[in-house]
């Protein structure tokens, strides 16, 4: 592990701490000529955290990401596609391994992420605390989830940590596997029959919002995108690349005959239902192409509901974590053989 920040304590952002101009001045020109900063260099307090948190975060979204498709493994409705999805599944944890990799080297132990994970303290992305009621879901997964991935991760490719730029190159291409099988799950559902259409309009329903908002808060609201554009650790705005998801999804979906709804959700996270049974949404009155603009226009997801599913009290959290939790303390006694010590159970503060 490189020299770094080593205690829970440490591992915040702090603007306002002062680090020898000449070291910040020298790093901030490589950055600025394209280099690649590599683990053992020399890194200002504030990248190497904010490095850290995206490198963990991602990691965490990867290993809970795989939890609500890989519920539908003993379900798939074909022995081909079982295949695809216990190999997408198998991926995404490896994706999670890759980046944990990146996080350690930054500073933080493996076994402390996965306690943070377990108890609550760190998150993860907002999508995957949604449910997946339907094998619908899982190809809305994989189209539009994986999708919103690809997009963001592209952009990270670009950016000036060399670890994680590695990682998300590998990981690219393997996400563009998963987004063809799911273009290919929604192309079969969209030509089937007429409840394979109903199946597929309804978890297209569930997943366009938390889809809109898996780029994070809009840039009014995002603090961390101004240093982290200028340190490259971020290479877009959040807004930036929900406009290009929209570009890309909302023709798309219309032309595969899906209607874009603006949805309000129960506490189960599906479409909540008016008193005459009915579902609670509307059409989507801006989607339409602005011709002066260049971009398709669409209406904003309801970002309070975004705030309240990344602060913990989203449909699926608790069960989420739970597994997690799960997971950690029925692994302990593989740790103990392994590495020869008593790993404790993790303990909410
Ligand atoms: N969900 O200032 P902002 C996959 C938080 S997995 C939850 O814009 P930042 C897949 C944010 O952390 C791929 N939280 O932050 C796997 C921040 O919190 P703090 C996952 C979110 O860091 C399995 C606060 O809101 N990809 O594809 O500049 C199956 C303010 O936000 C979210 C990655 O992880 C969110 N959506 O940007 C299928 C990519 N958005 O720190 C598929 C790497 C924001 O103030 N991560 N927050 O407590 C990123 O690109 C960036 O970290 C984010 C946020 C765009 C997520």
């Amino acid at each position: 592990m490189s020299a770094g920040v080593t205690s829970s304590e440490e591992l915040k952002i702090d603007w306002s701490l002062k680090e020898d101009p000449c070291r910040v001045a020298d790093f901030q020109a490589r950055i600025d000529r394209g280099e690649l900063i590599e683990a053992d260099d020399w890194l200002p307090h504030n990248y190497r955290v904010g490095m850290l948190r995206m490198a963990e975060h991602h990691a965490n979204s990867e290993i809970v990401g795989a939890l609500p498709e890989g519920e539908w493994i003993t379900r798939a409705p074909s022995l081909l596609r079982k295949m695809a999805l216990i190999a997408k599944v198998q991926d995404e944890v490896g994706h999670g391994q890759m980046l944990y990799r990146t996080s350690q080297d930054l500073g933080k132990s493996r076994d402390q992420m996965l306690r943070d994970l377990a108890t609550g303290k760190t998150r993860y992305h907002n999508v995957f605390n949604y449910p997946a009621p339907t094998w619908a879901d899982v190809a809305m997964i994989q189209w539009m989830v994986d999708g919103a991935a690809i997009l963001n991760q592209k952009s990270l490719a670009e950016g000036s940590y060399g670890p994680y730029v590695r990682s998300m190159k590998r990981i690219n291409m393997e996400e563009a596997f998963h987004f063809k099988s799911g273009e290919d799950m929604v192309l079969t559902l969209m030509g089937g029959t007429k409840r394979q259409k109903t199946m597929a309009q309804e978890a297209f329903d569930r997943w366009w919002g938390p889809c809109l908002m898996f780029f994070g808060p809009p840039d009014r609201e995002s603090t961390k995108t101004g240093p982290f554009m200028t340190w490259r650790i971020k290479t877009a705005t959040n807004d930036t690349l929900r406009q290009k998801f929209v570009d890309r999804f909302a023709p798309a979906a219309l032309a595969l005959g899906l209607k874009i709804h603006v949805a309000k959700k129960n506490a189960d996270g599906l479409v909540a239902c008016k008193a005459d049974g009915t579902p609670d949404m509307i059409e989507d009155s801006e989607i339409r192409f602005d011709e002066k603009a260049g971009h398709w226009r669409f209406t904003q997801p309801d970002w309070d509901e975004f705030f309240r599913v990344i602060g913990g009290d989203g449909p699926c959290n608790k069960k989420r974590v739970g597994l997690r939790r799960f997971s950690y303390e029925q692994g302990q006694w593989v740790r103990k053989a392994v590495l020869g010590y008593a790993g404790l159970p993790p303990t909410r503060n």
